[in-house]
Order: structure tokens, then sequence, then C-alpha cells
């Protein structure tokens, strides 16, 4: 490595002390705009840089990273999921990926706990009750939910963020259902008393509640298509804080209008920042702003994770965060 800093382009504006760190160590150039920088943009930082310091919004595609100088030689992403940059051919140019995993994980369990008790027991829908005026005291039959304790949960993905939601579960009295690519190593399954299900198709047809917290990858895209929302019985709540296009969002939209199921609690979506007009309408479904890991704290972890992982490449090791195309 030269002895020179090596040149940073961040594409997004981050938390200060993250910006503030990083400008130490290296030569940063920060996109001082809380929205994603223009493709043209990108297209002029791939070619000036050695480090691009990316996040989700950004699309880094095939045709961006052909346009990419000899310097570039590392993309580090700020967030977990790396959707949105062409593994595969960053690696084909030698070009390394990196992401932040781990850090967001305790804070994005907290929020799949928050959707999986807003919805069935219809806290959205009591707040704006409240602030309509609707409220005109306690009633026996007014507002009912429906118990979360003793329903079945499966998760579909049970990586960092999926153990840390099996954790907060089991003290809500839910059994975990677990389906992922491998099955996970007996002492954590027993720990987590999660039973397996290496067809998807049989934990929908018996679970309650599904949460999803697989990466979006091409084997992922609607994973959950029309065919597998119909195995779930009509009260089945669907909770989804990874990425929209893991389920089929039209389906997942006409059968809660249908009354096919119980409902949804939603952080992302299909075409971010749009939401489906239907979902919006539904009563069931809390929809929130993408912001499953939006705690200060998730943030600055984040940052120095990107961080950790920029150094470690700068000082000529292998950065500990290194996107394996083979494993996507
Ligand atoms: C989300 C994210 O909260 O890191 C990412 O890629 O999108 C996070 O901000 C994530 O969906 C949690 O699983």
């Amino acid at each position: 490595m030269s002895e020179q800093p090596l040149k940073v382009i961040l594409t997004r504006k981050l938390p200060a002390e993250v910006e503030q760190r990083l400008s130490d160590l290296f030569d940063v150039t920060a996109y001082n705009d809380d929205k994603p920088m223009p493709q043209p943009a990108l297209a002029e930082a791939v070619q000036r840089c050695d480090v691009l310091a990316c996040t989700l919004g950004d699309r880094i595609d095939e045709d961006l990273l052909t346009l990419a100088g000899p310097r570039l030689k590392l993309i580090a992403n700020f967030g977990a999921g790396v959707d949105h940059i062409d593994v595969q051919a960053a690696s084909a140019r030698g070009i390394t990926v990196t992401n932040t995993p781990s850090v967001l994980a305790e804070d994005a369990a907290d929020m799949v706990m928050a959707l999986i008790m807003a919805v069935p027991r219809r806290l959205v829908e009591g707040v704006e009750a409240l602030r309509d005026g609707r409220f005109t005291g306690w009633s026996p039959t007014w507002m009912l939910g429906h118990r979360v304790r003793g329903k079945k949960l499966g998760i579909i993905g049970l990586g960092r963020v999926g153990q840390a939601v099996a954790r907060r579960a089991r003290a809500f009295g839910l059994s975990v259902h677990y389906h992922n690519r491998n099955r996970i190593n007996t002492h954590i399954e027993n720990e987590l008393e999660a039973t397996y299900w290496d067809s998807l198709d049989q934990m929908l047809s018996r679970v309650d509640i599904v949460s999803v917290n697989c990466p979006q990858t091409p084997a992922t895209y609607h994973l959950l298509s029309r065919r597998r929302l119909e195995l779930l019985h009509k009260d089945a709540y669907i909770v989804n804080i990874s990425r929209g296009d893991i389920i089929d969002e039209e389906a997942l939209a006409d059968m809660i209008a249908e009354k096919r199921l119980g409902g949804a609690g939603l952080d992302v979506f299909s075409k971010e920042p749009a939401v489906n007009a239907q979902l919006m309408k539904a009563p069931n479904v809390v929809l929130l702003p993408h912001m499953a890991s939006a705690t200060v704290e998730s943030r600055i972890d984040m940052g120095d994770r990107m961080l950790i992982n920029i150094k470690m490449f700068a000082d000529g090791h292998k950065p500990p965060d290194r996107i394996i195309p083979e494993m996507l």
C-alpha cells in the first residue's frame, strides 16, 4: 500500500462522527446530500477513488462497474444488504465488496418484535382511533386483536437478525420454527428451541406468523410467491424488515384486501420509497419507512464497521466483512 491515504468517496451523508473518523484516516470526499448519489456522479466517483463507500439506494451494477477506474479496489457498503451491488461483476474485476453485518441485528430484531406485537394487537389502529376522537371509553368488545403468546413463528433466514428475533420471540411465548438455506448447528438450534423445516412450503402451512429475515439474492426473489402465500392460513401474519422483493408484494396486497391473511407488518417495499396503494389503505397492516436499523447506536456502529473494513484493506489485510460471491 502507498503512503498516500486512500481516496474514499462517500456516496451519502453519514452520521457526523462517522464522517469525522473516516476523514481522520483517509482522503474523504463526502457527497453531502441525504439522497442517493445520482448515477452520473456515481460513474464519475468510481473512476477516481480507491474505495467507494456506498449504501443501499445506490445502484452499483455491471454497467457502472465497467466504468470503474483501475484504482477502485474496494466497495465498502454501509448496511447489511448488498442486493444493490453486483458482487459477481465486482469480483470479476478484482474489487472486494464488504458490508456491515451483526451490528444492526439487535435493533432490527427489536423492530421485528414491535411489528409482531403491533399487527395482531392493532396498535396503530388504536392510536388512530384515539387521535380521531373515537375513544368513548373502555369496551369489552371494541378493538379486539389476537393473542401473541402460544402462536407459532416461522422465521425465514436464521442468520444474525433471525436468531436475535428467535431469542426475543421465546420470551413472548412464541414457538420458533425456521427455514434456512442450511440447517444451523444443533447447539444454537437447541438454545433457541427452534424447529427446522427443510421445506418452506410445509413450514408456511403450519405457522401463524412469518418473519422474513433472509437477504435478497436471485434465489430469494419472490420466495414468498402467490402460491406460497396461499399456503398460509387466513389469520396468519407476515412481518418483513429485510427486502420488499422477497415477497410478491402485489399478491400480498391482494390477499390482505381479500381477507385471506390476518395482516402484515412491513418495513420494506418492492419499489421503495413508493408503497403499494392497496397496502396503504389496508387497516390491518403496519407500514414503516425502512427504519429497522434506524437507531443512533446502530448507525454509528455501522459506520465503525465500515471504517474497520476500509482500514484493514488499507493496511493490506483482508477486510473482515468480505462478501464471498459464491455464498450469495
Ligand atoms: C435494515 C438494511 O434495517 O442494512 C441494511 O441493508 O436495510 C437495514 O438498514 C435491514 O433490513 C435489517 O435487516
